[in-house]
């Protein structure tokens, strides 16, 4: 049953092509974590961190919740002493699948990936089942079947949606006419935001949305399209519901631009929980966000080594969230990590 790394079958320092190393400089203005987390104690004649070489395959940059995932990927990495071969998809799933075709090359002991989009891996990923490399997904799901990956590794999307609209329903007592700022467009958070919003909305006849938009997940997408939006529908906006905080970053400029009030005139709910999410409620812009927890690095590690090791994992492992409202974000800002 045991399964030999394939560092250690291949010799330890090996040079294995590509891939930039674990660990690259901190990034600014992120608060450094996880803290070194503690190499679990590994039972002999197993797989332990420090044999482990890892591909990953993320998204790209496009949001500050997924600079600081990427940055508790390639710390934790150091920490554990992984060897980890990152690989940047610049948001475009061809890259991504070229990525995972060099890890298959690679013969690394197990990958990771975000999956920009839920559709179109089953033919890459049965490639890597094929090369007998298991595969955790990473915060986003795919659409494929339950035997192309060990686990998944994230957060319940509609969930977040469902509570974004419980939220909104709240602050605004039930009435409003809103426009959403969607995700990329065939993500798994892009698609759940959607579903769980619409699920509670459907019980609020005077909760009204008025347009819906993709803004691709970033800052200048969201205030470009809210702009569009403001151009269209002016004045008769008064909620702005958007799949993510750096839309609602960018979307919350606009509407300055526009001569309305964010988070007076137009009542703002977004999902993530970033930094300047915080801040924005503190200045009285941004009503109140969902939390999606990007930390998921010492999880991803301890779930991979397991699979590595041939340990049963469970197929969906969630990560823990809550709904933070602008009263209490003073408090909360110093405590964020991200
Ligand atoms: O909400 C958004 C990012 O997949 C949960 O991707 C993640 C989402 C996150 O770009 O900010």
């Amino acid at each position: 049953m045991r399964r030999v790394s394939r560092r250690r079958l291949l010799g330890l320092g090996v040079a294995l092509v590509g891939g930039a190393a674990a660990g690259c400089g901190p990034l600014a203005g992120l608060d450094r974590l996880p803290p070194r987390a503690a190499p679990t104690a590994v039972p002999s004649g197993t797989v332990g961190y420090q044999d482990l070489v890892v591909g990953f395959a993320q998204i790209g940059a496009e949001s500050a919740w997924r600079v600081a995932n990427t940055v508790s990927m390639k710390e934790t990495a150091d920490a554990l002493g992984v060897e980890l071969k990152f690989a940047d998809g610049q948001q475009r799933q061809d890259n991504q699948i070229r990525a995972l075709r060099q890890f298959i090359a690679m013969q690394v002991d197990v990958i990771g990936i975000s999956p920009v989009v839920e559709s179109g891996w089953d033919d890459v990923f049965r490639e890597v089942k094929d090369a007998g490399i298991p595969l955790v997904l990473v915060d986003r799901r795919a659409d494929v079947p339950d035997d192309l990956y060990a686990s998944y590794l994230g957060s319940d999307f509609r969930e977040e949606g469902r509570n974004a609209a419980r939220v909104m329903a709240g602050l605004v007592h039930g009435r409003a006419s809103i426009v959403e700022l969607v995700g990329t467009l065939g993500s798994a958070p892009a698609n759940d935001r959607y579903a769980g919003f619409r699920e509670i909305l459907d019980g609020y006849p005077d909760l009204r949305i008025i347009a819906s938009e993709s803004g691709d997940f970033t800052r200048a997408k969201g205030r470009e399209v809210m702009a569009s939006v403001l151009r269209n529908f002016g004045r008769q906006i008064t909620a702005l519901y958007a799949h993510n905080d750096d839309m609602a970053m960018g979307a919350i400029q606009a509407i300055q631009e526009y001569g309305l009030r964010p988070g007076t005139d137009v009542t703002i709910v977004s999902v993530d929980g970033i930094h300047d999410a915080f801040q924005a409620m503190v200045d009285g812009t941004l009503n109140a966000t969902v939390e999606c927890n990007p930390l998921l690095g010492p999880q991803f590690y301890e779930l991979a080594l397991k699979v590595v090791n041939g340990r049963s994992v469970p197929k969906w492992v969630p990560s823990k969230e809550s709904v933070f409202l602008a009263d209490a974000a003073q408090q909360i800002l110093p405590t964020r990590k991200y």
